[in-house]
């Protein structure tokens, strides 16, 4: 496929209702989406980067720098067959990861469509539903959280993590074992905590948990090793997890027992399905986490998330938990056995409605080959 044309847009869509979490609070979700044209295929992805580097050091503005500067001008006007191809003409521009993942994921979209294939076909999938469960944010008190919980329980949702944050942390989980004894829980700190406060985890490390997700800074790897080794919960590395590498050196290292993988982090679904292989030869569980992405971002993540070892549910929750209305059809929708349905059509198998989304887009920039 040559790539003749390519477009990113800034959008911002408002969230159903705001997220708060240890990094802070959000109200509305910047991202950008990257359409590939080329052979008389379009292909679509979501570049996760945020307003501000709270998560991740990457912004919407250094992406977009990124993009325009390095990574689209390597791509474009070349013919390439694999997405690979593409990767080895980017490798040279060291990090940067979320805004090659979103070129990537458009790259990928574009050549299962150029083949005819899923998405999920073509990146290894084995399931036609995946597992999910619903991230919940910080609530104004336990009670608050509760009730939350209990209504995303009443949706369908299975598997509940909860946001943890200094002084709202082990009471959120002592309220939620009190009125779910056995539902499936498990917390995120976002980097929140120091090694000194192994005590939170302590007080929480009969609780049942699932998992406790990234407690610890937010490129730590030995610091995890010593909380882990005190700990029968597993931890699970969200931020500190960059590369295949990072996740050989965790896992060597017993910094946790699980990750969690998504694709904007790691730079990609090509990296994505390494890190899944590598666990998957370690007997080291991954699930699919989520960066409150559109429709294009998600039915991406679904695609990732069939893969074999995503034997956790993702954190990737129908498309009403996040926005009035989504920007592709048709929308994720929650089956009753809190699974999403993967799509099976061309690429990543949804329609981008254009008027929805040229109303959310804020800038847009178009680069041709000529
Ligand atoms: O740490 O998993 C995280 C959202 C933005 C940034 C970081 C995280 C999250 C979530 C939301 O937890 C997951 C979702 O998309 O539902
Ligand atoms: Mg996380």
């Amino acid at each position: 496929m040559r790539i003749d044309r390519i477009e990113i847009r800034h959008t911002k869509m408002e969230l159903v209702t705001s997220f708060e979490t240890s990094m802070g609070i959000e109200t509305q979700e910047e991202h950008i989406m990257v359409r590939v044209d080329g052979d008389g295929v379009t292909g679509w992805g979501e570049c996760v980067v945020e307003e501000l580097p709270l998560y991740s050091s990457e912004t919407v503005q250094t992406a977009w720098s990124v993009l325009r500067d390095c990574l689209i001008p390597a791509v474009l006007g070349k013919t390439i067959s694999k997405v690979e191809e593409a990767i080895a003409l980017w490798t040279k521009f060291r990090g940067h990861r979320m805004a090659k993942a979103g070129l990537e994921s458009a790259l990928w979209d574009a050549l299962a469509k150029a083949k005819g294939v899923s998405l999920a076909k073509m990146l290894g999938g084995t399931r036609d539903r995946v597992d999910v469960g619903v991230s919940v944010g910080l609530q104004a008190s336990p009670e608050a959280l509760v009730r939350k919980v209990g209504a995303h329980l009443d949706e369908g949702y299975r598997r509940i993590k909860i946001k943890i944050a200094p002084g709202r942390d082990v009471e959120l989980v002592k309220a939620l074992r009190k009125e779910y004894p056995k539902v499936l829980l498990q917390v995120d700190a976002n980097s929140a905590y120091e090694l000194s406060d192994i005590d939170v985890f302590r007080a929480m490390d009969d609780a049942g948990l699932l998992l406790i997700e990234q407690p610890l800074s937010y490129e730590d790897i030995y610091d995890h090793s010593k909380l882990q080794r005190e700990l029968k919960t597993a931890i699970c590395l969200d931020e500190s997890i960059h590369s295949l590498a990072d996740a050989r050196a965790a896992l060597e290292l017993n910094s946790c027992r699980v990750i969690n993988i998504k694709p904007g982090r790691v730079g990609g679904f090509t990296e994505s399905a390494a890190i899944h292989d590598y666990c998957a030869s370690k007997k080291i569980p991954v699930w699919h986490g989520g960066m409150l992405e559109s429709g294009i971002g998600r039915a991406g993540n679904v695609a990732l998330a069939s893969l074999p070892n995503f034997t956790l549910p993702g954190d990737i929750s129908a498309s009403r938990r996040y926005y009035r209305e989504d920007i592709v059809e048709p929308e994720f929708v929650l089956n009753p056995d809190s699974t999403l349905t993967v799509p099976t059509g061309p690429g990543i198998g949804v329609t981008v409605l254009m008027d929805r989304l040229d109303r959310v887009t804020v800038r847009r920039e178009e680069f041709r080959h000529r």
